[in-house]
């Protein structure tokens, strides 16, 4: 991937779709999620994320043809203007076909369960994939999940699509872990994960973290009804978590406001730089 910075990146969300939860319809005519993804790039996201399909709680699932239809103009446009796109879809013919459009990035939020050919699809391309937990997928979405230990199961859960996705021949490097904030999960499971992040970086794959905007962040701004959460106020939240996230060694964020998490993730990327190298390390410089 050209010139990605040593921080936390910034995954901008472009959904070209009628429903989505929070931009649902805005960018849903062609040329404006067109403008609409160079003003992500021009406010700092280093990618742009495509997706034509909502996967909001209760969305009906859009046909192969429509989605295509939605994105492949998007993507063709946005990479030949030289951004790193990725394509959020469950479906392989879709990556299949993003990824020829110029796409680099596959994000299929049911981690290759939705879509029997998804992994292949990835180990053929020999292209990053995101794998993001989740135990519905669109039609189950509305059930109610229990957790022991949310932050175990989650962690194990995804071990086992990191396991699938080996397998079948997708290189370790290219794995990219997702704990699915508000898939599956309430706002108590959401918080829980959030504080437990480190865990997540410690699979030892790239992590990527995305909060932006979801139901949990407006009903803390505004618990009588969520509703009523300003965007502003929800986008701040984000970018708290964007710092948050980079603190514990995530490798992108996914957001819509690029420019508030931008600035949180280059404040944590300095402060970084400025901390002292550990005792050990030291040690091994001086007999270097
Ligand atoms: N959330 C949404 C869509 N795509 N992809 C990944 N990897 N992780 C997510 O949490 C995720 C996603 C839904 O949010 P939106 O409707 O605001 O795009």
């Amino acid at each position: 991937m050209s010139e990605i910075p040593e921080r936390t990146r910034i995954m901008g969300v472009l959904n070209v779709t009628p429903d989505s939860f929070s931009d649902g319809g805005r960018w849903f005519d062609p040329a404006k999620a067109i403008d609409h993804g160079l003003e992500l790039l021009r406010s700092g996201a280093d990618i742009i994320d495509v997706g034509g399909e909502s996967t909001r709680p209760g969305a009906v699932r859009v046909d192969q043809t429509e989605e295509l239809r939605r994105v492949l103009p998007v993507i063709r446009e946005l990479a030949a203007a030289g951004a790193a796109i990725s394509i959020d879809t469950m479906r392989a013919v879709v990556a299949e076909e993003a990824l020829e459009a110029g796409a680099r990035i596959i994000n299929d939020v049911s981690a290759g369960l939705s879509d029997p050919s998804m992994l292949g699809v990835a180990a053929r391309a020999q292209a990053p994939v995101v794998l993001m937990h989740w135990r519905g997928y669109l039609d189950r979405a509305n059930a109610s999940f229990h957790y022991d230990d949310v932050v175990a199961e989650v962690i194990a859960e995804l071990r086992a699509r990191i396991a699938e996705a080996v397998e079948t021949g997708v290189r370790t490097e290219n794995i990219i872990v997702d704990p699915g904030l508000g898939f599956s999960k309430n706002a108590e499971h959401n918080w829980q994960i959030l504080a437990a992040l480190e865990a997540f970086a410690d699979l030892d794959h790239r992590l990527l973290v995305a909060a932006s905007r979801k139901r949990f962040i407006s009903g803390l701004l505004s618990p009588d009804d969520p509703a009523l959460a300003a965007e502003a106020a929800k986008d701040q939240a984000t970018a708290v978590i964007s710092a948050i996230a980079a603190q514990a060694g995530a490798w992108a964020v996914r957001v819509h406001d690029p420019a508030s998490s931008a600035v949180a993730c280059r404040v944590v990327a300095a402060i970084a730089a400025h901390r002292p190298a550990p005792e050990s390390e030291k040690d091994e410089n001086e007999h270097a």
